[in-house]
């Protein structure tokens, strides 16, 4: 089998470049006697199909030549990635061949947080988890229950729980994510920003990246859209504490302190104002309490802001004329990873603002409507009413919340109020290192009856769980349609391309199978995902066969942006832009964004910062072959100078030790004028401390385990985790 296996994959290394160090690394571990027996065909097979290292959902061609997995490409018919993958992507094979994968189900024989499982069939796994939604629901009702999951892959399990009883269901993508984004622009234009963004990067002239570090951050339409406008000679200003690779782009690098963003923005916005440089006749049309706006604007001046930010005065006037010169066609881009400082929803609200005075929203190279292909849902018989409202944010302390608040479950199952959670679905997120301050999350399982977790390796979650279930990987498993809104309709597929080498099977199958075993087998009218698939698309007249064959099937593309047609109408209170914000005001809260200072670390400590590599996607793909071998373990970027006080060099290890004397495994220095010297920096998701995880443990360090504290945003109860502070330890002076 072996010789088998090193022939395919030398194969793979003479043909492709991409992936051609992973091939090497792959041919060590890869095909198992049973993948290699399951093989259905010969010759090659093209299959479209959508990728699933990150949310984007790229559209993809996998080839499988002798019914083995190959390679996968872009599919030049999808919008999102216009027939390239992004390096995630394409090393997405090693997903696949991951030797440590979860096989079977799991149930746990010991106290959790011990490792002692016994292999159950999936008959027998379903069966134990019933009884004990059961017993729950006879205790606490159907609301005890709640599902933490990220991605599409989570729908089918929401309609389970949906059918249960209960109305507890939350992603990270909200508290942990963009959510604060969100909040700030609904406040302002009455509407999300949405995923993928709305952003016509590609037509920007001049394109304003508050931190959002594109190009680490590799979504893909995104990435490529940014390199289209580079190419166009868009002006790009940049305002990072760190020297990002968008940076090296930059007319205008602005480094700032980090926290002050907001002070930054004000004071654009002033000079706008000031300088009478803003969209006079837009903010005229469509906008709503200009005046009281302006007026609390006054004290925010460019020499003001440059004690808090760092900024010179010249430079914040130039950038800001700099925007008004190309306006509509400035975005000021509205970033993703937002939640930082706990006021990130006004931070978020001031990026919103300073886009409505240049008149972007709604125009070429600003934001734009996007549109998608109406494909009617299944018609699913009705939910029962849950007795009671969603846990996560009694009394609306967070009120302008508009999803679940992962943190909320988690403090209500810890303190039992408003009402107790007893049971935990979680699927495709690793809580451990998504949510901020990894004790409070184990204080909350100790609290559980059950824990459920879905994933497909023995993540940091998966070791908690009672019952653990093998997911099949993207590659191996149909997922639900993806109806994207977008600059153009499109609804894609995501189908498998290999048989999973185990007994993993799809998260479809498993929410269809437990919601048969709890009683619910009417909430599932359809005997498999392909009949639901034909069913949806023939009401929306298309045909699955089609969609099958291309991946892809693609509307009628329609006008996006003002000029074309396109009403502008905002979902707002007023009808309007608000530029002052009433319902802000009655909530008790600032009404136009006010700065405010943040903590600075004492002597001799940095302010952790984190974000991301342009290989790995979170904490779930350090485990990847492939993508490993790429990027083994992260650094910590140190400022030269203060590289040289502390006598560290590049390549040395140290330990990092937060205020709350959190000591993190060893890492990396990394030793660069690239960075400020109030701050240190790494890419989240490593450091993983799951044994199972025999590659990557304890390879770097986790920027999760130091991030101890944060700062809870009161409007919309997003966890700011930009606030902790670190000193370095070498590694040597450690026995
Ligand atoms: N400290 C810190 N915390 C952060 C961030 C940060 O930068 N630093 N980033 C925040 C942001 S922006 C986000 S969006 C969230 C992301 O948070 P998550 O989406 O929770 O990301 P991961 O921690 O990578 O967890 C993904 C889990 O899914 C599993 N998995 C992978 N593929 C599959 C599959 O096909 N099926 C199933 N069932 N499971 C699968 C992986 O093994 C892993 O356990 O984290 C947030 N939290
Ligand atoms: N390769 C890859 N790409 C990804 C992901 C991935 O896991 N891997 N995840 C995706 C997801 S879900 C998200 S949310 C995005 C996240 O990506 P983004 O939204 O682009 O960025 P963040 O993670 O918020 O921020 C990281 C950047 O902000 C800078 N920064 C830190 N503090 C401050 C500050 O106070 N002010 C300013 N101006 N800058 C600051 C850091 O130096 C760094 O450059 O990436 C997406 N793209
Ligand atoms: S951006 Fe990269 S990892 Fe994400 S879906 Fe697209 S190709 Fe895959
Ligand atoms: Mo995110």
């Amino acid at each position: 089998m072996s010789s088998f296996t090193r022939r395919k994959f030398l194969k793979i290394s003479a043909a492709t470049v991409t992936v051609a160090s992973g091939a090497a690394v792959l041919s060590k571990h890869s095909v198992t006697p049973a993948q290699a027996a399951k093989r259905p065909a010969t010759g090659v097979q093209r299959i479209p199909t959508t990728c699933d290292i990150c949310f984007w959902k790229c559209g993809a061609i996998a080839s499988v030549r002798d019914g083995v997995l190959w390679k996968i490409e872009g599919n030049p018919d999808d919008p999102l990635s216009r027939g390239r993958l992004c390096p995630r992507g394409t090393g997405g094979v090693g997903a696949h061949f991951d030797p440590d994968r979860l096989r079977r189900p799991l149930i746990r024989r010991s106290d959790r947080g011990r490792d002692a499982w016994h292999e159950v069939s999936w008959d027998e796994a379903f069966a134990y988890i019933a009884k004990k939604m059961h017993a729950i629901k006879a205790a606490h009702g159907p609301e005890a229950v709640a599902l933490f999951s990220h991605g599409i892959g989570g729908n089918f399990l929401k309609h389970t729980l949906k059918a249960f009883g209960t109305p507890n269901m939350a992603a990270p993508s909200f508290a942990q994510c963009r959510g604060p984004r969100d909040t700030g622009f609904r406040l302002t234009f009455g509407e999300d920003i949405g995923s993928p963004e709305r952003t016509d990067i590609k037509n920007a002239q001049c394109l304003v990246l508050i931190g959002s570090h594109l190009g680490e951050n590799m979504h893909n339409s995104q990435v490529q859209e940014f390199a289209d406008a580079v190419g166009n000679g868009a002006t790009v200003i940049v305002a990072d504490p760190r020297f990002s690779i968008a940076a090296g782009k930059a007319k205008h690098y602005l480094p700032i302190k980090p926290g002050t963003d907001l002070a930054l923005l004000l004071a654009w916005m002033h000079v706008l104002v000031q300088e009478g440089l803003y969209d006079k006749e837009y903010v005229a049309k469509h906008g709503f309490g200009f005046e009281q706006f302006a007026a609390r604007l006054a004290t925010f001046t460019p020499e003001w802001a440059y004690p808090e930010t760092g900024i010179a005065p010249d430079v914040i006037r130039a950038t800001a004329r700099e925007m008004a010169r190309h306006k509509p066609a400035t975005l000021v881009h509205p970033g993703r990873h937002a939640t930082w400082y706990g006021d990130d929803a006004q931070r978020s609200r001031a990026i919103a603002l300073l886009n409505a005075l240049l008149g972007s929203w709604g125009s070429k190279g600003g934001f734009y409507t996007p549109a998608s292909m109406d494909v009617p849902a299944y018609p699913y018989p009705a939910y029962p009413k849950p007795a009671r409202p969603k846990v996560d944010n009694p009394d609306h302390r967070y009120p302008f919340a508009h999803e679940t608040i992962t943190t909320g479950i988690r403090e209500a199952t810890i303190t039992g109020k408003p009402y107790p959670v007893k049971g935990w679905f979680v699927y495709a997120t690793n809580l451990l290192q998504a949510l901020p301050n990894e004790q409070e999350t184990i204080k909350a399982i100790q609290n559980l009856d059950l824990l459920v977790v879905i994933d497909v390796v023995p993540s940091e979650i998966a070791g908690w769980a009672d019952v653990v279930l093998p997911e099949s990987v993207y590659l191996e498993r149909h997922d639900d349609l993806n109806v994207e809104l977008f600059r153009e309709p499109f609804v894609a597929l995501r189908q498998p391309v290999v048989e999973p080498p185990g007994e993993q099977k799809p998260n479809w199958w498993m929410a269809k199978r437990l919601a048969e075993t709890l009683g619910l087998g009417h909430f599932y009218p359809w005997k498999d995902i392909e009949e639901y698939f034909a069913h949806r698309l023939t009401a929306a007249g298309l045909r699955y066969e089609e969609l099958k064959a291309k991946g892809i099937l693609r509307g009628a593309a329609a006008p996006i942006y003002a000029a074309d047609g396109v009403p502008l109408t905002f979902e707002t209170p007023s009808g309007k832009i608000e530029f002052y914000s009433p319902q802000l005001e009655q909530a008790g809260f600032d009404p136009v964004p006010v700065y405010r200072k943040h903590e600075e670390p004492p002597p001799g400590a940095f302010r952790l910062l984190f974000g991301r590599s342009p290989v790995h996607t979170f904490s779930r793909t350090q485990t990847n072959r492939v993508l490993a071998d790429m990027m083994d373990e992260n650094e910590i970027w140190v400022n030269a100078d203060v590289a040289r006080r502390l006598e560290l060099k590049s390549g040395e290890y140290v330990r990092l030790r937060n205020q709350d004397n959190v000591l993190s495994n060893r890492i990396k220095v990394k030793a660069t004028q690239r960075i400020r010297p109030d701050c240190v920096y790494m890419v989240h998701g490593f450091g993983h401390t799951a044994k199972g995880l025999r590659h990557t443990y304890l390879k770097g360090a986790s920027d999760s385990q130091l991030v101890t504290r944060y700062a809870t945003d009161p409007l919309m109860g997003g966890t700011g985790m930009n606030v902790n502070f670190v000193t370095l330890e070498p590694e040597a002076t450690r026995v």
